[in-house]
């Protein structure tokens, strides 16, 4: 992603007044974060601004400065100029709201996903990014705008969640930089890591032991997955925003190369998320369903039932291993 491109989206923000700004469903920190700091900087410089996402904020993001002004009800939506597709690089995991995009709206289209099919000219797409929040940030200070307490609160939670707290691969200076100064600007991490690692439901932690007890290992111990279906959410009263980072525990595994947790959407239809150590390229596997995402965090899903897409996940773990100096 280029500086003139930065350059260029910024000065097509300047001359538009209304604004759509829609992320993935089952949305993480990132995709709230950067979606509302990029709405407060907005805001500031005299703009309307709407955020749109498909489904329900997680509990643990309700205290992100302005997350009470996303709507799930698209009748509401008025007419719009721009829709801004924040952290999201598939055009499916809009929900309903994909339907409208490209329509006659302009397109900005800010993302760090390697695979991105979001139709639209501005592309602010780089794939070296620790969280679309870092390509947010940049453009904030292409739009010379201050960072307020709450724009610095919502980009530091995208980033720290994004990162896997600091953990993941995508872990760049970038991150650190932009924290420290964030940090500065009066953010607190220790009262974010409480908001959002230490307000588990007792439902979303019944779940966890549910999950957990499903784990299943390949015979080659590279890979290793966890299931949840639709019973064991009825039965902990919890829904698919309880399940966020669950598919790290899989990969947590001494000797797991790549791991999967597969959710039931309804009795035909499964998600898979997928996560790497680092040396498989999870996204490669995603795009052979149709999906996508980064090289050690993915998605796709699939026709069929839990058994089916176990078979086939298991029969990739087996050539995974053939095929490469694991
Ligand atoms: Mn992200």
């Amino acid at each position: 992603m280029t500086s003139n491109l930065l350059k260029q989206a910024a000065a097509f923000i300047k001359t538009e007044d209304r604004f759509l700004i829609t992320t993935h469903v089952n949305p993480d920190g990132d995709a709230m974060g950067s979606s509302l700091a990029l709405g407060e900087i907005l805001k500031m410089i005299g703009k309307e601004v709407v955020y749109y996402c498909d489904s329900p904020v997680p509990d643990q993001y309700l205290f992100l400065p302005g997350v009470d002004q996303f709507t799930r009800n698209f009748a509401d939506i008025e007419p719009f100029n721009v829709v801004v597709v924040i952290d999201c690089g598939d055009l499916e995991r809009l929900g309903d709201i994909s339907k409208k995009i490209g329509e006659t709206e302009t397109v900005l289209n800010i993302d760090h996903h390697m695979t991105n099919n979001i139709p639209g000219e501005l592309r602010l797409v780089d794939a070296n990014a620790c969280a679309a929040a870092e390509i947010v940030y940049r453009l904030i200070k292409e739009l010379e705008q201050p960072i307020t307490h709450a724009v610095a609160l919502n980009l530091y939670t995208a980033i720290l969640t994004d990162t896997g707290s600091f953990r993941f691969s995508n872990t760049n200076r970038a991150a650190f930089k932009m924290c420290e100064e964030l940090v500065e600007l009066g953010v607190v991490p220790q009262l974010v890591a409480q908001q959002v690692y230490g307000t588990y439901s007792e439902g979303r932690l019944r779940l966890l032991t549910e999950v957990l007890n499903s784990l299943e290992i390949s015979p080659n111990k590279i890979f290793a997955m966890v299931t949840v279906t639709h019973a064991m959410m009825t039965k902990t009263r919890t829904g698919p925003g309880d399940i966020n980072g669950f598919v790290d525990y899989p990969r947590f595994i001494k000797g797991t190369e790549f791991a999967a947790l597969a959710r039931e959407i309804n009795e035909k239809k499964i998600h898979v998320s997928l996560r790497s150590k680092g040396k498989v390229d999870v996204s490669e596997i995603a795009e052979r369903f149709g999906g996508g995402g980064h090289f050690t965090a993915s998605g796709f899903n699939m026709e069929g039932t839990l058994e089916s897409v176990k078979t086939h996940l298991f029969q990739i773990a087996d050539s995974v291993e053939k095929s490469s100096q694991l």
